[in-house]
């Protein structure tokens, strides 16, 4: 029996990620970790749901370039389930710069940049509640059970 509550976080694998062919890279290390998938897409962002998604960060240097970014190709947004999952996926993704990025984090294996820094988690609940309408309907989010959901 479970005696933890689950939680969700938002992830997108973005523009550069879809463009350089390492999506199942991304997602197999989530599955590997025994992360649930409740919700995937692939798709365009449009720039109002781009500015909605980087509301945080308006009127910032880096807004304009930053929307232009992740609204260039296509993205792929999922929705992972599972215990403290918000602060496992942010350490499996590595710190924002993809510089200073530990080896062995999504970003410090594939990336060196700030911008082009490959993916996107929540950084918390409010984050998720906020972020998960701008990509997913209710109906796209599915509660369903993997067989070993009581193991991992
Ligand atoms: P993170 O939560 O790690 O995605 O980082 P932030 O929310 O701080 O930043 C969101 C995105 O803005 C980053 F993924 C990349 C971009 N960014 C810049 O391009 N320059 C900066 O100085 C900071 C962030």
């Amino acid at each position: 029996m479970r005696v933890f509550t689950l939680e969700k976080t938002l992830v997108l694998i973005k523009p550069d990620g879809v463009q350089r062919r390492i999506i199942g890279n991304i997602i197999e290390r989530f599955e590997k970790r025994g992360l649930f998938v409740r919700a995937m897409k692939l798709m365009l962002l449009s720039r109002e749901k781009a500015e909605e998604h980087y509301k945080i960060h308006k009127g910032k240097p880096f807004f304009n370039d930053l929307i232009e970014y992740i609204t260039s190709g296509p993205i792929v947004a999922i929705i992972l389930e599972g215990k403290d999952v918000i602060s496992v996926v942010r350490g499996m993704c590595g710190t924002t710069d993809g510089a200073k990025a530990a080896p062995g984090t999504i970003r410090g294996d594939f990336c060196t940049g700030i911008q082009n820094n490959v993916v996107h988690a929540s950084d918390s609940q409010e984050s998720y509640k906020h972020e998960h309408k701008i990509f997913f309907s209710n109906d796209e989010i599915l509660d369903y059970r993997y067989i070993d959901e009581e193991l991992v």
